[in-house]
């Protein structure tokens, strides 16, 4: 292979070398010529970004090797587009990555520095809400491990998700300035900018081939600026690239204004444009018809997609073969005006007649749906959308008309169903609805898990099942071993080590090799401590941040995700109380001792769910307090969950709630970390629980409450939850001491919304699986009694977790939507290290 460096530039020892004292050369290095620092004057910070540069630069042989062998060899590449890329912290991963963890960790110890506090200084990029941001980011992770040529396209927002406070049992939002001390991993590409249209008219016109064309004239244009962050895989060379755009504004518009002599009128410009990427919306599966989100999406679809093509442009490849370039997996429908664009850019800007262009639009996009939940279903105002983006409206009026004319011929007068399918919304306001223009516009349709693959096809996208019913297939999402196992769970992934070998870590199936040493009581008693260790750890991280004293032998019981009312958080309080008042009403009750513990974050204008998290934090204040439970019961509400914390949470969990509303949970992927860690489940037939149960055996996972179709059926039938709240005491009796003030100092209205809404509606049907779960908890007390058998439970559901790799499900989507093949890179080796 050619060297890509030009023959005078020598690639230093000290910028690759991975001896131990070349690492801590190194980095002193970069701590004086980067930081401008030296030791006696650096702060923990200055330590942290020595460390990321360091690290970083050992990456970059391979980055630039990957991208220049896919500019040699043009592959078929995959293009993830995301509006969130929820990543976590990199230096960690990158070192388990690049197989430095344990001699950095040595090389900072010889310099009196613990790479653990190094690690904790990172501010994680929050880039993303929740599941389907966190998914984008383990699908990059292992899409550079499979060495599949890849690109994340996302946006590279200047507040993340806001940082978690809590005041007097309440969340307080804080903004999240994580760019504030820099970001050594991301590499600003200026020179690479593009340029972005919004509003405006469109004009008809005829071209000198005679040709009806349309021309867009915008009342604004926005540059995009990328910054690209390497992405390397697991004990490979390829390093993948994260593109997140950032708006600016162009200096066009600034020259304009400041000719005029409005300064004012300039600067107001840029930051207006420069608004765009600003902040994320902390809303999880719920939409705000907010016009900023819908020029964020339009901002990096745009910018992407015309990347996408100035790469086929130097590559010399022809666009007619873009659907054989590109992959593109549009991450639920954020991305989804992504079709009607590309449309624009064949047909306006590169002379495309319609039917090629629309041929090759859909052979290009496939649609990943990632809940049921029709609050979360985006559609735009018309008025607003056409305002913005009036060729785009146009083009997307062309889609549905023909596309209708395709619908009234598989089904003629069926005027109903016209009407469901269109593209637009015409019951009242109008609207354009993405999730259909996403299933026009793209070959493939998948859910996340197969019961919500299923239910898809039966309700929400029936139709289109009906009409396409071949482009229908389900991708079970998965998690990557290496930041939720070897990275989070060092003492663990050592211990597989040494029984099994490390093939697991890129083969998670051969963690079913562990069950060779089920009958080894030495294995058993070796697992056992790693889980107290880690739950140790853990205790004493709660006694340093909240004072508060947690048994380590307790049963840690956790429930860690978004607050969400179909989540069930408050199902989970319910308990709580049940248990509390049966200690009170027999204090020298046998129960076994349970530390439960809560994180998430709720949407800023989730009242219901930000009342959830009050309610958990005053019963929390009562019973953590209460001498009657004697230590038996604590409970704590963990601030400002997020994937660094979670890191922290699920290897110290006996026991995971997954315990959703069954149909509303499109899959789940906390369960896998939890259950891969050897956390048990207590879980509903709901999403990805189903397949985990499964694979686990059902006698190794706790299963409460009704089925979907019994959901459903139950609604259909008229519920009422009162029915269920005057047939159970104990149901009744928790109820009623939250809505007599027993848990807000007397109060008896500061839950009252909460409460009403579980007695006059229940949507999520607590009250139906009350009693069920309770019963189901009892079980699971009466087992952990049983740590023999507790523990043998535990090791079989890690070593039967192999199927929740996301390498797995990155396989199925080449296999069965892609069909990307893999591509080597080889990294010559500039320079030897000194070892
Ligand atoms: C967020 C915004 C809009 C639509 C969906 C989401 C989302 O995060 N959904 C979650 O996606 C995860 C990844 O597929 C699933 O595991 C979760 O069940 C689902 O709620």
């Amino acid at each position: 292979m050619v060297s890509i460096l030009p023959n005078n530039i020598q690639i230093e020892d000290d910028r690759t070398g991975i001896n131990i004292e070349t690492l801590k050369r190194a980095f002193l290095d970069n701590l004086f010529y980067i930081q401008a620092k030296f030791p006696k004057i650096s702060t923990k910070n200055d330590y942290y970004m020595a460390l990321a540069y360091t690290v970083r630069d050992r990456l970059l042989n391979r980055w630039l090797n990957t991208t220049e062998t896919y500019l040699e060899k043009a592959p078929r590449t995959v293009a993830y587009l995301s509006a969130e890329f929820l990543l976590g912290p990199h230096l960690g991963n990158n070192l388990i990555n690049l197989g430095l963890y344990n001699v950095v960790k040595q090389a900072m110890e010889d310099l009196g520095l613990s790479l653990t506090d190094l690690l904790e200084q990172e501010e994680e990029p929050g880039l993303g809400n929740g599941g389907l941001g966190r998914l984008a980011a383990c699908y990059i992770d292992s899409l550079a491990t499979l060495e599949i040529p890849a690109i994340g396209y996302g946006i590279r927002y200047e507040y993340g998700i806001f940082d978690q406070e809590i005041k007097d049992g309440w969340q307080v939002e804080i903004t999240d300035k994580w760019l504030r001390y820099g970001n050594p991993w991301e590499v600003a590409r200026p020179e690479a900018e593009l340029e972005v249209k919004f509003g405006g008219h469109t004009e008809d016109f005829i071209d000198e081939h005679g040709r009806y064309r349309v021309k867009w004239i915008p009342f604004k244009v926005v540059k995009g600026v990328p910054y690209d962050t390497p992405i390397l895989g697991f004990q490979t060379n390829t390093a993948n690239t994260l593109r997140l755009w950032k708006a600016e504004a162009t200096e066009s518009f600034d020259f304009e204004a400041f000719n005029k002599g409005d300064y004012f009128g300039a600067v107001h410009e840029k930051s207006e444009s420069e608004n765009i990427t600003k902040v994320l919306y902390p809303n999880d599966e719920s939409y705000e018809g907010k016009q900023l989100r819908l020029e964020q999406q339009f901002f990096f679809v745009s910018c992407s997609l015309q990347d996408m093509i100035r790469m086929m442009q130097v590559q010399n490849l022809t666009l007619e073969r873009f659907h054989e370039h590109y992959a593109i997996q549009l991450n639920d429908t954020h991305p989804t005006i992504a079709v009607a664009e590309l449309m624009r850019l064949l047909l306006d800007e590169h002379g495309f007649d319609w039917d090629k262009a629309w041929n090759i639009t859909t052979k290009t996009f496939a649609y990943t749906n990632h809940t049921l939940l029709p609050e979360a279903l985006e559609r735009w105002s018309l008025n607003m959308f056409g305002s913005l983006f009036p060729r785009h409206l146009k083009i997307i009026y062309e889609i549905n008309s023909r596309f209708l004319d395709e619908v009234r011929i598989k089904f003629p007068d069926d005027f109903d169903r016209l009407r469901r399918m269109s593209i637009i919304d015409e019951s009242g306001e109008r609207y354009v609805r993405m999730a259909n223009l996403a299933c026009v516009g793209s070959f493939a349709i998948n859910g996340v898990a197969e019961l919500h693959s299923e239910l898809l096809k039966k309700t929400t996208l029936h139709d289109f099942y009906e009409m396409y019913p071949e482009k229908f297939t389900n991708v079970t999402n998965g998690v990557t071993p290496r930041r939720f196992m070897v990275l989070s769970n060092p003492r663990l992934a050592n211990l597989i080590t040494s029984k099994i070998g490390d093939s697991w870590v890129k083969n998670l199936d051969d963690l079913r090799k562990l069950e060779n040493f089920l009958y080894d009581t030495n294995f058993r008693k070796e697992f056992h401590k790693v889980k107290q260790e880690v739950k140790q750890d853990l205790a004493n991280y709660i006694q340093t941040s909240y004072n508060i004293t947690i048994d380590p032998n307790s049963l840690f019981d956790i429930q860690a995700k978004r607050i969400h009312e179909y989540k069930r958080q408050h199902l989970n309080a319910l308990h709580i109380i049940t248990l509390y008042n049966r200690i009170k009403a027999n204090p020298n009750l046998d129960v076994t001792p349970r530390t439960f513990l809560f994180g998430g974050k709720a949407a800023p204008g989730y009242y219901m769910a930000k009342l959830i998290i009050k309610l958990i934090n005053s019963i929390a204040d009562v019973v953590n307090t209460d001498p009657d439970m004697r230590d038996r019961l604590k409970v704590v509400f963990l601030t400002d969950y997020n994937v660094k914390f979670a890191q922290r949470v699920y290897p110290a969990a006996d026991l995971s709630e997954q315990i959703s509303t069954a149909g509303k949970e499109a899959s789940g992927t906390g369960n896998m970390k939890f259950s891969m860690n050897g956390a048990l489940t207590i879980g509903t037939l709901d999403g990805a629980n189903i397949e985990i149960r499964e694979a686990v055996g059902e006698e190794n996972f706790f299963l409460f409450g009704l089925t979907a179709q019994e959901v459903s059926q139950k609604k259909a039938a008229g519920y009422n939850p009162w029915d269920y709240y005057n047939s159970n005491p104990e149901l009744k009796l928790a109820i009623d001491r939250i809505s007599s003030g027993f848990f807000s100092h007397g109060d008896p209205n500061l839950f009252k919304p909460l409460v009403d809404s579980l007695l006059y509606r229940d949507d999520y049907l607590l009250l139906a699986d009350y009693q069920s779960y309770i019963e189901c908890q009892d079980r699971v007390s009466q087992a952990y009694r049983d740590r023999e058998k507790w523990v043998w439970m535990s090791i079989l559901n890690v070593a039967r977790m192999g199927k929740f790799s996301s390498d797995r499900s990155i396989s199925d989507y080449l296999k069965n939507i892609w069909k990307v093949p893999s591509v080597k890179v080889d990294v010559p080796e500039y320079s030897q290290s000194n070892d």
